[in-house]
């Protein structure tokens, strides 16, 4: 057996350290990546995923910490997938988050995997997708996916997850209105978290309010759950809420729907994970030729879209 085939063997088992190597290997590009991902590929496919999804610091990785050890001591194993994006906001998130989780730290039935979104766009989506593919094939009963609600992250983890929780705390009544638009209409479930804080009722409220606008089009009608996470309040209701969409989901062809989404997410990702590679390569081939042109375009000799097209036509695919 080849190195690779070890270590997909052992992943399956869920062995930690076979699945941190294959994370890396797909994380930071290196060789074996593609043969990797179409192997796990076909593993997969029973995965059920959580997306939880809000503002910084709302207590996120500390509810997932909760949900895990919910999970554990109903016999689950647990997957996480922290997505830490490089903000100088959230600096200190990724040591945060360590010391959260370390209570799972030694327990082989749960893996925890930080993932820094490094500010490319497609980023997130594409990384976090082929992490997801690993997990999924290591047959992980639940997978959760944490990710911080502050730009296009929020939207994406809907492609990724079959239920979205979405959670917020007290006072952020300005900030529930400016999200509205994006998060608000992916959520399955609300949750107030530090619910301990004044003024948790009116978020409830608020957010009670916000659900019973929205179309709730396949016959979801998204609850709105508080807690308090620090001292694990509240979490067995939002797992009983969790299990009770992934049944709704199960009864109304949504799971079937979600898996359809997800491939063409996937495919389209991959598509442009090519282009984007060969381009790259492409560009650093050439990079004297394409400075010429990029003076070209300052001086207004040629414009943007002539240029591109003619980089494009040298574009080999097979390279990306
Ligand atoms: N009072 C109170 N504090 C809480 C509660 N839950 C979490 N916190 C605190 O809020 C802070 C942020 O918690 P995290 O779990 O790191 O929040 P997060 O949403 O994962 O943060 P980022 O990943 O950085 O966006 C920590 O200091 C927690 O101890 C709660 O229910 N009540
Ligand atoms: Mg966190």
């Amino acid at each position: 057996m080849s190195r690779l085939d070890d270590l997909i063997a052992d992943a399956a088992r869920r062995d930690p350290r076979a699945l941190g190597r294959l994370s890396r290997i797909i994380d930071d590009d290196l060789e074996g990546k593609e043969e990797a991902l179409r192997r796990l590929h076909s593993m997969g496919g029973d995965a059920r995923v959580v997306g939880i999804t809000g503002p910084p610091g709302a207590g996120k990785s500390t509810l997932v910490s909760n949900l895990i050890r919910e999970g554990r001591a109903g016999g689950l194993s647990v997957a996480v997938l922290a997505v830490d994006p490089t903000s100088p906001f959230s600096g200190g998130a990724v040591l945060g988050d360590r010391v959260r989780m370390q209570e799972h730290a030694t327990d082989p039935g749960v893996f925890i995997r930080s993932l820094a979104t490094r500010g490319h766009m497609g980023g997130l989506s594409r990384s976090a997708q082929q992490l997801l593919t690993l997990l999924d094939a290591a047959g992980f009963d639940l997978i959760l996916l944490e990710t911080v609600g502050v730009g296009q992250e929020e939207v994406q983890v809907k492609d990724l997850a079959q239920t979205v929780i979405f959670v917020t705390v007290p006072g952020l009544g300005d900030g529930i209105q400016a999200m509205k638009a994006g998060v608000l209409e992916i959520a399955h479930i609300y949750l107030v978290n530090k619910a301990d804080l004044p003024m948790a009722e009116t978020a409830v409220k608020d957010l009670q309010t916000l659900v019973s606008f929205s179309p709730n089009e396949d016959g979801w009608k998204p609850p709105v759950l508080t807690s308090v996470a620090t001292r694990g309040e509240g979490t067995g209701r939002i797992m009983e809420e969790m299990d009770r969409h992934f049944s709704h989901l199960k009864a109304s062809g949504g799971i079937a729907e979600w898996r359809r989404s997800l491939a063409l997410n996937s495919v389209t990702e991959a598509i442009r994970g090519v282009v984007d590679g060969s381009l790259q390569h492409l560009m650093t081939a050439g990079r004297k030729e394409f400075s010429e042109d990029i003076d070209r375009v300052g001086r207004r000799e040629e414009d943007p879209l002539s240029v591109a097209r003619r980089w494009l036509e040298r574009l080999d695919l097979s390279r990306g």
